[in-house]
């Protein structure tokens, strides 16, 4: 179980200087699966990651609504990275202010990228600790993995606070598998039909002449848990599966550096699914940036992409975290960061979460609802998870009950959502949990959804059934909204961008409404392990529903 530490008490700093926390609220406490080995040695080598203040965040936000409108005259006129740079990048002040503050403290070996935002720095541990008064390295380690991070709350002098967000590398721990594959779950008797790419095309209507045939088209998927996929997996599992539309085989660029041994679940299921509904397109994957003991693959992933002009448009990404256990500034620092993405037209799409609506303890017999980030960030679209009503034939989709959703308390519900979300909260009103669960004014998700149950996926050279979690619809998504690109490009329309604003004002229309069966939360006396059910048209479990591929081309390569 982990518990608060951080408190906004300021700490006395030994030659009288103020300093203050910039992450206040940062869980500190070492999550129950990683044991403790020992202080780092002071002349240890740490890599941090400072995010420096931005500006103009109101027209970057502002700009986001524009270009993502269709109804806007702004639609789709995306910033490339160096307009979105000249826009966001931090004051000279700023700069001038941090960089001298590093120097001061010996710091010399700093990256920065393109829009400026954020410096990586490698320092020794004894330099860290005097840069960040209060925090203490420390080494730690799980399934053979090593990890360095601080025991207790770093701060920063007052006259640096106003100029940073956070700093990267000393409290957030890798996330457990929260987006999880129900693996190897004991099969029901009887011949289960199983999710195989055919049956996918099938059920979301694509023919064989829809895959992708656009030059400069692409799509990839981002991978943060040790894990990698094994080019030999996707080979057999496209001359298994891939019988009946032209595929590839192979994926076009790996960016970072994978890991040996044994390929991962989730890392061959995204990327085999990824290529088997965006078939034909150009596929990266996105892979722990950087290994470093002190790095966070996620923030790394994130600056990254501010840092490389020439990337893929659409990203499926099955990584999450509980939000009680993130600080507020980095929460929304990083939501920035999905805006800057948005901007510069890619699509970020996010698997649930497998927990339903989660669960949280707060006391004796008081519970409520467990919101995950990113999928609650307003800026990226959120893909929950649905399975066949019939499991031995391709029917209709219900709720799968693992669909993570709900309502965030860090963001705010955002204006495109606002009347699709009230509308299912009015309809279902008599039959919602308890209002102390959830918070009604908060960003509402997920946005949209795809088959999470029972897939085939090949992994070490063996097919393995019974493959499930919302991590597989992700990319079954992510790879339908590459095929529409497709067709945008070949018609010399800029790509979908962020989707949310342009997907609520479709209403529902070319997506198959999911309306049956509820996903799980608390099993207490209240909720009886039950959340939010499925309703006609939007809701909390699996969004506008699961997609039609002819009918959601159509209306989407209309302008
Ligand atoms: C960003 O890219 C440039 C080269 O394009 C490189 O020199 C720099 O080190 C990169 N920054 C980071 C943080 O990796
Ligand atoms: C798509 O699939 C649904 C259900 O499988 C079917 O009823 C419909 O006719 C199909 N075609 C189109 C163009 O929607
Ligand atoms: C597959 O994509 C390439 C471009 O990347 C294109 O030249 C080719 O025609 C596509 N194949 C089909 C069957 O459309
Ligand atoms: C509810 O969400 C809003 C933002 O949407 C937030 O300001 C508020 O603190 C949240 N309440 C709780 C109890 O978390
Ligand atoms: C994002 C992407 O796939 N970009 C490619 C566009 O085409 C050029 C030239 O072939 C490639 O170098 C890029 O990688």
């Amino acid at each position: 179980m982990k518990t608060l530490l951080g408190f906004s008490v300021p700490l006395w700093f030994g030659c009288v200087v103020w300093a203050g926390y910039l992450e206040y609220d940062q869980d500190v406490l070492m999550p129950e699966d990683w044991t403790h080995v020992g202080r780092v040695q002071p002349t240890d080598e740490l890599e941090l990651t400072f995010a420096l203040k931005q500006q103009n965040l109101d027209l970057l936000e502002m700009t986001l609504g524009l270009v993502s409108d269709p109804d806007s005259a702004h639609y789709g006129k995306h910033l490339s990275l160096e307009e979105l740079s000249l826009l966001v990048r931090p004051s000279e002040l700023t700069q001038k202010v941090v960089r001298h503050w590093l120097q001061s403290h010996g710091i010399t070996s700093c990256l920065t990228v393109g829009t400026q935002d954020f410096l990586h720095c490698t320092m020794t541990a004894d330099v860290a600790e005097t840069l960040l008064p209060g925090s203490r390295f420390h080494r730690y380690s799980r399934d053979g993995q090593f990890l360095v991070r601080s025991s207790a709350p770093y701060s920063v002098h007052d006259d640096i606070h106003q100029h940073l967000d956070f700093v990267g590398g000393l409290h957030r721990f890798p996330p457990t598998q929260q987006v999880l594959s129900k693996e190897l779950q004991t099969p029901q008797p009887g011949v289960h039909l199983g999710v195989t790419p055919s049956v996918l095309r099938a059920r979301y209507n694509l023919t064989s002449a829809d895959v992708g045939r656009a030059q400069n088209n692409s799509q990839a998927v981002a991978q943060f848990l040790e894990q990698y996929y094994h080019p030999a997996d996707l080979a057999e599992f496209m001359s298994l599966y891939g019988g009946s539309f032209q595929h590839r085989s192979q994926v076009d660029r790996v960016v970072g550096t994978q890991g040996g041994g044994k390929a991962g679940i989730e890392a061959s299921l995204d990327i085999e699914y990824i290529m088997s509904t965006g078939a034909n397109i150009s596929t990266w994957v996105f892979t722990n940036p950087g290994r470093h003991e002190s790095q966070e693959p996620f923030l790394q992933w994130m600056v990254l992409l501010s840092n490389m002009s020439d990337l893929p448009w659409v990203h499926t990404i099955s990584y999450g975290d509980d939000e009680d256990s993130l600080s507020t500034a980095y929460m929304m620092r990083i939501n920035t960061e999905f805006m800057k993405a948005g901007v510069r037209g890619m699509s970020l799409l996010f698997a649930s979460g497998d927990s339903g609506a989660g669960c949280r303890h707060l006391g004796k017999d008081k519970n409520c609802f467990r919101p995950s980030f990113p999928a609650s960030s307003p800026y990226v679209t959120t893909v929950g998870g649905t399975s066949f009503k019939n499991p031995f034939k391709i029917s209709y989709e219900v709720t799968d009950y693992i669909s993570g959703g709900g309502f965030s308390n860090v963001f705010k519900m955002p204006g495109y959502q606002a009347a699709a979300v009230q509308g299912y909260l009015k309809a279902v009103a008599a039959t919602l949990p308890p209002q102390s669960y959830y918070n009604v004014s908060g960003r509402a998700y997920p946005d949209i959804a795809a088959l999470s149950d029972n897939y085939w996926v090949v992994i070490n050279r063996v097919p393995v059934p019974w493959v499930s979690g919302t991590s597989a619809s992700a990319p079954v998504v992510g790879g339908i909204l590459s095929l529409i690109n497709d067709q945008r490009l070949l018609k010399g329309l800029p790509p979908l961008g962020f989707l949310n604003p342009r997907l609520y004002k479709l209403k529902g229309r070319a997506l198959f409404d999911v309306t049956e069966g509820c996903h799980l939360a608390c099993l207490d006396e209240q909720v009886q392990g039950k959340g939010f059910c499925a309703a006609p048209s939007w809701d909390p479990v699996t969004g506008w529903g699961t997609p039609n591929y002819p009918e959601l081309l159509a209306v989407l390569v209309a302008q």
